[in-house]
């Protein structure tokens, strides 16, 4: 007779970044049926398609199942099954004499978006090896907001959206269809129904901004003139916080006198966004108090990074918003183990002096590796050669900029090992692919080192495939053979308690309880000030000088350059679906989504003979991809929003499964960089397009 179904409580992950508390409905070992938690602090019994149908992951028939040793030529697809045994002894190996020949930091640790506890697993392996080369995302993904807001203010100051808020402001994001960072769509939903206001500020008409009282439909690759044309509104109207302005903030004289250039008509003639709208939404935003300031990716995607993200917390800063509810806060972790004493920062103190990124003059305070520099170091040994790589949870070869790159890279380095749920593009070019347990099949700490202060259980519902480990297993006992064994547990899991520690919870407690959370702290600057070397805001930065940083936000001009050849501008934005280039193979996701669309203007749409459905061949100085046409006025004529993340899983792995094809990092180059974090042009692009 079959079993009672049972349910269980967990936290959605791996599916974007993770939040909505879920009921699983489990019968046999066997995952039937996920619905919200009403009661989830995060979500309130919200949850997206994607996260509803994410069990699907757990039972197609060609997940990885076991230890994979590459035979034949690397990139050929052929493969022979090996034990775990057997996979752990090559790897080590393999890193140990790469580590012999040419030092430790000649292996890069990859990770993509963080998705658990394993992130912070993979940096201290990558450390108790004695690599300082943890290669991230963080280039395109985060850090630019982080790290710009932890030299400005002294935090990274994220929206409140569970405080009643007067306004939102949502710049470059779009949490109906991210819900990044644990920022719920529901959350903003809910705000919505009670009335607050929105603001969008993004090039496409998208869900939100359909939503919104104001859309400011922006030229991609200008919203620091934007921001500045906001600061021009609200500084000359004296629109400011003058009390925070006077009290907390260092270099406010110079950042009016760099805004007085940015008078709404100027900004207007860069933004294309018109001298009314920018007043209006600028006055707006200044009024209401609290306002919450929601920004994303798309201030991120640029080598003008640094200065969107300066601009855009010296708004918050001269409007009051910082550290109230409401506002944008500095969410205060739960007392758990800090990330430096998790990650053994202490065993390697000259990485910031060691890392890639260093000798490109990357920003102090961005400790992973831009993925451009990486590439840069296994193809030319600049600054030192880099012949080994460990990635786990990314998809370098769809995921990174300039994708061509990417191929030469990785065909070049000595040994490669990959931790997966699914055969990929990269993992493809492995020379040992390990069989990974996903989410519900094991024990995990989500949100850790996120930056919300929010850390949320993810305990294991069902037994992963017998051979499928999850990543902390697999860097625990790797750990063991290429580093001190003392400093790895004879039980993995055990550095879920370590986390919890000072808490004074087991995990069994934790799960329990579903989630921590950091004591809700505004104000804090009134008794303390800012922790940054002046104790206020830096509007300016009084450390410019010293790490070589532009003192001031700055519009130096477009990310590329008009160019008559290509008239078109190419963004992308996340698609619901799917994560990046993840589940493209989960079949409930891919039948919502068959194909790679392009969004383009009717206007546009006619003027280059395209039709709806039509394939098109996207063009950039840099490559060439085919998607499909949606002819859609949610763009502007002049711009192309393209699916981001495409290859085909059906192509199978001796063609890499043709991630060529559609790819949109076919189109993306690194030739250019923004210095601060390495960040490459991967989107605001000139572009053309024609029927294929
Ligand atoms: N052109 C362009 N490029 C972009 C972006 C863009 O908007 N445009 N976005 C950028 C951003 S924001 C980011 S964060 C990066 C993301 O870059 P990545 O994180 O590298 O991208 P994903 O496609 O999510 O790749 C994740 C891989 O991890 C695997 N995986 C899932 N769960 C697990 C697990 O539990 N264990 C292991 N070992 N593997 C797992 C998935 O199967 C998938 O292959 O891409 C960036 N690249
Ligand atoms: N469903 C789903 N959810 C995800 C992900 C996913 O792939 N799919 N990825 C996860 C990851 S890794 C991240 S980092 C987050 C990202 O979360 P978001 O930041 O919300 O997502 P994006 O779609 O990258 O970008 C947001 C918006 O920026 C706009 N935009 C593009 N260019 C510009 C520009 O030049 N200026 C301005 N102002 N806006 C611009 C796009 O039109 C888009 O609507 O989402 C996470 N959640
Ligand atoms: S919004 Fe994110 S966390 Fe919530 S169900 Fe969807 S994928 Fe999961
Ligand atoms: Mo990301």
């Amino acid at each position: 007779m079959a079993e009672q179904i049972r349910w269980a409580r967990t936290h959605c992950a791996r599916m974007d970044h993770g939040g909505c508390t879920l009921l699983v409905g489990v019968r046999d070992n066997e995952i039937i049926q996920i619905k919200g938690d009403p009661e989830g602090y995060l979500n309130r019994g919200y949850t997206c398609y994607k996260g509803t149908v994410s069990a699907e992951r757990l039972y197609h028939p060609d997940r990885l199942k076991y230890p994979l040793r590459r035979v034949g030529r690397r990139g050929e697809g052929k493969w022979e099954k090996i034990s775990w045994e057997r996979a752990l002894e090559i790897t080590a190996e393999s890193l140990l004499a790469i580590r012999e020949k040419y030092g430790a930091r000649a292996v890069g640790f990859g990770a993509g978006m963080p998705k658990g506890l394993e992130h912070f697993v993979l940096i201290r392996l990558a450390n108790l090896f004695g690599s300082p080369n943890v290669i991230a995302s963080q280039d395109v993904c985060h850090a630019p907001r982080e790290v710009s807001g932890v030299h400005t203010c002294g935090f990274y100051p994220v929206a409140d959206l569970h405080n009643p808020t007067k306004l939102i402001l949502s710049w470059a994001s779009n949490l109906l269809s991210t819900s990044e960072e644990g920022q719920i769509a529901g959350l903003l939903l809910e705000q919505l129904k009670n009335g607050t206001e929105l603001i969008v500020v993004d090039p496409r008409r998208t869900e939100l901004a359909q939503k919104a009282d104001l859309w400011l439909q922006l030229r991609p690759g200008t919203a620091q003139a934007l921001a500045l044309g906001f600061l021009h509104v609200i500084i000359e109207e004296g629109l400011y916080d003058a009390d925070f302005v006077h009290n907390y903030t260092y270099g406010f004289e110079d950042l009016a006198r760099r805004v007085k250039a940015f008078d709404p008509q100027t900004v207007a003639a860069i933004t294309w966004v018109s001298p009314d709208l920018i007043q209006k939404a600028a006055r707006r935003y200044a009024a209401a108090r609290p306002a919450a300031l929601q920004w994303g990716n798309g201030i991120e995607h640029d080598i003008n990074a640094f200065d969107a993200a300066r601009s855009l917390i010296c708004l918050m800063a001269v409007c009051g918003n910082l550290e109230v509810p409401g506002g944008n806060i500095n969410a205060h972790d739960p007392k758990i183990m800090g990330l430096g004493e998790f990650v053994r920062a202490d065993l390697i103190p000259d990485k910031r002096k060691e890392m890639l990124g260093a000798f490109h003059g990357t920003i102090p305070k961005l400790m992973t590796v831009p993925p451009a520099y990486f590439r840069k170091a296994v193809l030319e040994a600049t600054p030192y050669p880099v012949r080994g790589y460990y990635g786990m949870c990314t998809n370098p070869l769809v995921a990174w900029a300039d994708s061509r790159v990417t191929y030469e890279a990785f065909m070049n380095l000595d040994f490669i090992a990959v931790a997966e749920i699914f055969m990929t593009p990269t993992a493809s070019l492995a020379d040992i692919v390990f069989p990974v347990a996903h989410q519900y099949e094991m024990n995990d700490i989500g949100h850790y080192g996120i930056g919300h202060g929010l850390i949320l259980a993810r305990p294991k519902i069902v037994d992963p495939p017998p051979e499928c480990w999850p990543d902390i297993k697999i860097m625990n006992e790797l750990g063991k053979r290429i580093s001190d064994p003392q400093y790895w547990h004879d039980d993995f899991e055990t550095f879920l308690e370590d986390v919890l520690r000072p808490s004074g919870m087991t995990y069994a407690d934790f799960v329990q309880k579903g989630w921590l959370k950091g004591p809700d702290r505004f104000g804090l600057h009134r008794e303390k000030g800012f922790r940054t070397p002046s104790g206020k805001v830096e509007l300016k930065l009084s450390t410019a000088e010293k790490f070589r940083l532009k003192p001031l936000p700055e519009f130096s001009g477009l990310p590329e350059e008009d160019d008559p050849d290509y008239p078109l501008i190419l963004i992308s934005a996340k698609s619901r679906y799917y994560l990046l280039s993840s589940y493209r193979w989960v079949e409930k996701l891919r039948s919502k989504r068959p194909r790679p669309i392009i969004e383009i203007h009717p206007q546009t749409a006619e003027a280059f003979g395209i039709a709806e459905g039509d394939e098109v061949v996207v063009s950039t100085k840099y490559g060439e991809i085919t998607q499909s046409a949606r002819v859609t006025d949610i763009v502007h004529p002049r711009v192309v929003s393209g699916a981001l993340g495409w290859w085909f899983p059906e192509s199978g792995p001796e063609n890499q499964f043709e991630w060529r094809r559609s790819n949109f990092n076919m189109l993306t180059s690194i030739e250019k960089l923004g210095r601060e974090f390495g960040t490459p042009n991967i989107q605001n692009l000139p572009c053309r397009i024609r029927k294929a």
